[in-house]
């Protein structure tokens, strides 16, 4: 068999033939991550119709993907942690025993890459020289696995050269086999800092160094190391008297991460600038003046398409210009592509995403609404100079927001951060396309966390509890809901670039400078503390944003114990008592019994 092992770290080069004995491919490549590399995957790519290059002109760089149509998300109800006990998977996880599940996934790998290469993918999760970042190899039978791994992570050669003759790397195994979904499992062993999947080629399941590495295997080793691995943005703003503040914002998948951490604030807030640290996930660890310091592990965009345009996301539409990989939009014949939302009506004619024609007026969507673009991060024009710094960025508020019709105001701030843990952990949102099989409905998404704690979630919340003592200038911690809706079914607030307006509170109160409102579950902006100038809403609108109903929060908090009795023994007491307190004075204060 064919190989260009450039490296002679014994552990690697073992566990590479290991797994070559069992997948038996025809070749094995070690990508180094050059750009002579890239070109010739690419070719390579085109050539087995895996991408189809888009009009060069109009978008240089730029090809198109057609996933399997059985494979266009992540898929939670096939994904596992693998761990010695059930509990130490907890009650949220799917959890297989860990040799049963080497067995089960080695008996679909065998033979699986005959015919095939075998591509070695050194990454670094992590700036290349930050004492943040983790080292991983992927082995993938997708040469498209392969080329995006290039654009999300730094790739290659500098990944081998970090990990020298250490024996610390994850160890990722990926094929798609026959892409069949009886046979696809996405399987975490946290305790062998290993992943195996098989069976898809979607990002979420098949790119191995960010949801399986970077939140799943990461959050346990945050857990034992004393950090935190979160499903974060990181936001860079700058007033127009220059102070910098950092914020990390938690949302669930396909909830606006992109756009807010892209944001571009309104004309009232001329002079701010708004930059991006990461637009998916945060590392944070305590460091300078005792504040959270977070890095961006990842070195690219793997951002939801649809919706995108010049108005809602300048910075995304200018990211995606050129060396973009686009999943499952709408194509025109002649190498355009199209999505629902895009600034431009839809043509007459299109290839919708399963490669079938699309007539406009029809009811079929033309693009997947989780179709996808894979963005070099240093495509945005707006990405913080910081965004490489192997210290990563000082953290001033934890912002957390679920996609919530009712009951969630605009912007909320707890009032201290047991009470924030708590907020979070009982975050509830509404289903969306990122994943597959999910029921419509609201469902408890903590910290947007719920399909990436990497194991049991009551000892997950309690090491946030636990992070509180170890950082001695706490970021502050609020809540926000873009998404309510009023009694006519629209969104009340416009979102986007006007969410600079409850950000502006978030950073003044981070920085001790504006006044609240105390409420009874938690601190909200009054009007003196809120800009509303320019904005394009009714007051009588703004306010049923913002608004603090309690009879809509004792149904929420009721509602809470559910889950919480869901998490069993190992729910922190402290959460469990936050819940009870809280429903009693809500209770008190609509004078009910
Ligand atoms: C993502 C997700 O792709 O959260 O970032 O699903
Ligand atoms: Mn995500």
């Amino acid at each position: 068999m064919s190989t260009n092992a450039p490296t002679k770290n014994a552990a690697l080069l073992g566990w590479v033939d290991e797994m070559a004995k069992l997948a038996k491919p025809d070749r094995i490549h070690w990508c180094d991550g050059s750009e002579a590399e890239k070109k010739s995957l690419l070719e390579q790519a085109v050539a087995q119709k895996v991408l189809i290059p888009l009009d060069q002109k109009k978008w240089p760089g730029c090809y198109f993907h057609h996933s399997n149509v059985n494979d266009v998300a992540r898929v939670e109800h096939l994904t596992f942690i693998c761990t010695p006990t059930k509990e130490q998977a907890g009650p949220t996880n799917n959890w297989m025993e860990p040799k049963e599940a080497y067995r089960k996934l080695g008996a679909i790998y065998d033979g699986a890459m005959k015919g095939r290469t075998m591509y070695v993918v050194p990454y670094i999760m992590g700036p290349a020289d930050s004492p943040f970042s983790k080292v991983g190899i992927e082995l993938t039978d997708s040469i498209y696995v392969a080329l995006n791994m290039g654009i999300m992570t730094r790739m290659g050669k500098v990944a081998l050269d970090r990990l020298g003759t250490s024996t610390e790397f994850n160890r990722g195994m990926h094929s798609v086999a026959d892409s069949s979904p009886d046979r696809r499992f996405i399987c975490h062993f946290p305790q062998d800092n290993t992943i195996w999947s098989v069976g898809s080629g979607y990002g979420g399941n098949a790119l191995l160094g960010k949801k399986c590495l970077a939140l799943r295997i990461a959050s346990y080793l945050a857990k034992n190391e004393g950090w935190l691995a979160e499903h974060m943005l990181i936001l860079e703003a700058e007033s127009p008297e220059g102070e910098v503040s950092y914020v990390a914002a938690a949302f669930p998948s396909a909830c606006g991460k992109t756009n807010f951490a892209m944001l571009i604030p309104p004309k009232t807030f001329d002079g701010w600038s708004i930059r991006t640290v990461g637009d998916d996930i945060a590392w944070m660890r305590v460091g300078d003046g005792g504040q959270l310091w977070a890095v961006n592990p990842e070195a690219g965009y793997f951002g939801v398409v649809p919706g995108t345009n010049y108005k809602t996301n300048p910075n995304a539409m200018k990211s995606i210009e050129r060396d973009t990989l686009f999943t499952n939009v709408a194509r025109t014949a002649d190498g355009d592509v199209w999505w629902e939302g895009k600034d431009n009506e839809a043509p007459a004619e299109l290839i919708d995403w399963k490669g079938a024609p699309w007539k406009k007026g029809s009811t079929d969507k033309a693009a997947h609404p989780n179709s996808r673009f894979t963005a070099p991060m240093a495509n945005n024009p707006a990405l913080s100079r910081f965004a490489h710094d192997p210290k990563g960025v000082p953290i001033s508020a934890l912002i957390f927001g679920g996609r919530r019709s009712t009951t969630m105001p605009l912007v909320l701030q707890s009032f201290n951060w047991t009470h924030g843990v708590y907020l979070a952990s009982t975050m509830g949102s509404e289903t969306t396309a990122a994943a597959q099989g999910l029921k419509e409905g609201v469902r408890r998404d903590p910290m947007a966390m719920l399909p990436f704690i990497g194991y049991d979630a009551g000892s997950y919340f309690q090491h946030w509890l636990d992070m509180q003592s170890r950082i001695p200038n706490p970021p502050k911690m609020f809540m926000v809901n873009w998404f309510r809706k009023g009694a006519d079914g629209k969104f009340i607030w416009p979102g986007y670039g006007e969410n600079m307006r409850a950000l502006k509170w978030i950073l003044d109160r981070s920085h001790n400078r504006v006044g609240a409102q105390e409420t009874v579950v938690g601190y909200v902006p009054r009007a003196q503390d809120f800009n509303t100038n320019g904005l394009d809403i009714k007051a009588e609108a703004l306010a049923t944003a913002m608004k603090v109903d309690l009879a809509e929060w004792q149904e929420e908090i009721e509602s809470q114990k559910e889950w919480f009795d869901k998490l069993g023994p190992t729910l922190p007491r402290p959460l469990s008592l936050q819940r009870e307190l809280l429903l009693e004075r809500v209770k008190a204060a609509r004078n009910v019994k």
